[in-house]
């Protein structure tokens, strides 16, 4: 095996990787190996619609071949780190399949990430080269790129997507002259095929490194438990990249049944219930909040969404309110999941209750996956109770890529990782998410890591500290409060906000309000009391509203 710690990524122990080999979870097969086994069994069935382009599955595979060539020519290859930030549009899975084919791993940035997220990644993975997207959503991706540089100094090739300017061209590669070059041996199967973020908690965003052994098994079994087949149509409205719409089962769980995926520029009603209806689409997965607007939406639009069979909810707590409105207004059965890109993913079940549907967020999707719920000390909690949540299992990480100390902490010596959420489980092993033990806020399903918008902020002059809290909001579940202390009483919190937003950070994680402080509470050991500043936010909201 070619894949070592040396490399950044930490695997699995021998004797349960030959296990996981036995039992037939890991089938030795790469991602792009299972596109064209879909493309043999199913050459003429529409794989992929983006706008008026419909690709078959063999004209999808084709096209990855020759991107896969026209890449190679550009000098890319086995594990080199390529950093894929592109929208919903079909050359996301043409780079990334091609990309697989080479061995090569693309680093899955989203759109939303901008100069300070992207330098991270070019740095931490020393990519030798970005695929990007000329324009989208009013923003000019390459000015970001040209800006970041010099700070990313092994980045050889910018490619982009559209007009490339002095960068090298999509286009350019996918028609290059490229008849006598042959492609290399497809890797194994056991190797890190992409790296996938993590919202996480702490400093920066770390990178969580998938294979294609364990990545595969992923999306067959959460294929299976969808009940996805050739006839399946999967609307893809959050973006692309994100682990939830390409694996659970998602856009890479409908290529392997057979099934059409079309994808959505925007996840509001306006784009996609004109493609429910004119692509007769089976099933899609929201975030809550999404959810929340389609089901307003539904009472009042007109097109015929009856083709909808399956509406998936996760990335965030489901309210039971919510959960239980699904039905009646969309007329589809809903599931809720409950997953994370470092693996485990729980759903429920089409034979669960309403009850178990509404108040649960599913079990864990394999007989494989381990779960343990313990408390502050690592013990066992009994049946039912609220607890940390621990799991490990055959498409669980093992370690974060390249963050050897920060594993130590993430995970138990005996390779369970540390999810930073408090659940309780039922006898049925049904999992409630209760809360967090993590410091990080869960924006409608974006994740914010506190630590990383605090660093951001003391870069400023005028902060002394400061502390990222969640408050409670009726339509994003949490939004982020930054309480701050500071040193010139001139200052604006408008300020602080254009000072993030010069320096390029997602939207996302800007805060949402910003609360001048002169001291913060603290606990009886003297750190920060996060608990006390989400009261006071909350209360203080409160007393607003009243
Ligand atoms: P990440 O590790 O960045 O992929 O984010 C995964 C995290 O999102 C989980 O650990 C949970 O905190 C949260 N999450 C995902 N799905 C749900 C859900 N259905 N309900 C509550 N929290 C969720
Ligand atoms: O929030 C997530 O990261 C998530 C939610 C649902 C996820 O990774 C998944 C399903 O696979």
């Amino acid at each position: 095996m070619r894949s070592t710690h040396a490399q950044g990524w930490v695997p699995w122990p021998d004797d349960l990787a030959q296990q996981y080999r036995r039992a037939g979870y890991w089938r030795g097969e790469t991602l792009e190996q299972m596109l064209a086994a879909s493309a043999r069994k199913h050459p003429d069935r529409i794989a992929l619609v983006c706008g008026q382009r419909r690709l078959t599955y063999l004209q999808l595979h084709q096209q990855v071949l020759t991107a896969a060539a026209g890449l190679q020519q550009r000098g890319i290859g086995h594990q080199d780190r390529v950093v894929l930030q592109l929208p919903n549009i079909a050359e996301f899975f043409i780079a990334s399949f091609a990309l697989f084919r080479l061995g090569a791993i693309p680093v899955f940035a989203l759109p939303a990430h901008r100069a300070t997220e992207l330098t991270h990644f070019c740095q931490l993975t020393d990519a030798i080269a970005c695929i990007i997207v000329d324009r989208d959503n009013g923003f000019d991706y390459r000015a970001m790129v040209r800006n970041l540089l010099p700070q990313a100094p092994a980045l050889q090739d910018v490619i982009v997507v559209g007009e490339a300017e002095e960068f090298t061209s999509w286009d350019g590669i996918i028609n290059a002259d490229t008849g006598s070059t042959e492609l290399p041996p497809s890797p194994e199967a056991g190797e890190v095929a992409f790296l996938q973020l993590s919202g996480g908690s702490t400093g920066l965003p770390k990178l969580i490194p998938r294979t294609h052994d364990d990545y595969l098994y992923s999306v067959r079994t959460s294929a299976e438990i969808c009940e996805l087949a050739p006839a399946s149509v999967y609307l893809c409205a959050l973006p692309v990249a994100h682990n939830f719409p390409l694996s659970s089962p998602g856009t890479l769980g409908t290529f392997y049944a057979g099934g059409c995926v079309v994808l959505a520029r925007r996840p509001a009603p306006d784009d996609c219930f004109p493609l429910i209806e004119r692509e007769g689409v089976t099933l899609t997965a929201l975030v809550p909040p999404l959810a929340m607007l389609w089901l307003d939406a539904a009472r009042k639009r007109r097109e015929d969404l009856s083709s909808l069979q399956l509406l998936q909810v996760g990335g965030a707590r489901f309210s039971a309110e919510a959960a239980a409105r699904v039905k009646p207004i969309l007329r589809c059965r809903l599931q809720q999941v409950f997953g994370m890109a470092e693996g485990l993913v729980n759903y429920t079940r089409p034979e669960d209750d309403d009850n178990l549907l509404h108040h649960t967020q599913g079990r864990p999707m394999s007989e494989a996956d381990e779960i343990r719920v313990v408390d502050d000390e690592d013990r066992p909690v009994r049946c039912g109770e609220p607890g940390h949540l621990l799991t490990r299992g055959p498409y669980t990480i093992r370690g974060y890529y390249r963050a050897r100390e920060h594993n130590l902490r993430a995970f138990t010596a005996d390779g369970f990782y540390r999810t930073g959420d408090i659940v309780r489980q039922l006898p049925s092993g049904h999992l409630m998410v209760e809360g967090r033990a993590k410091d990080q806020i869960n924006r409608g399903g974006d994740k914010i890591a506190a630590e990383e918008v605090e660093n951001y902020l003391l870069a400023h002059p005028a902060v002394h500290d400061a502390a990222l809290v969640a408050m409670p909001d009726a339509y994003l579940g949490e939004k982020a409060c930054a309480f701050i202390i500071s040193r010139d009483p001139s200052l604006r919190p408008i300020e602080l906000l254009r000072f993030l937003q010069r320096r390029g950070v997602a939207q996302y994680k800007i805060p949402d309000r910003i609360e001048l402080i002169d001291a913060f509470p603290k606990t009886s050991v003297g750190k920060v009391n996060k608990r006390a500043l989400r009261e006071r936010i909350t209360e203080k909201l409160a007393t607003a509203l009243s």
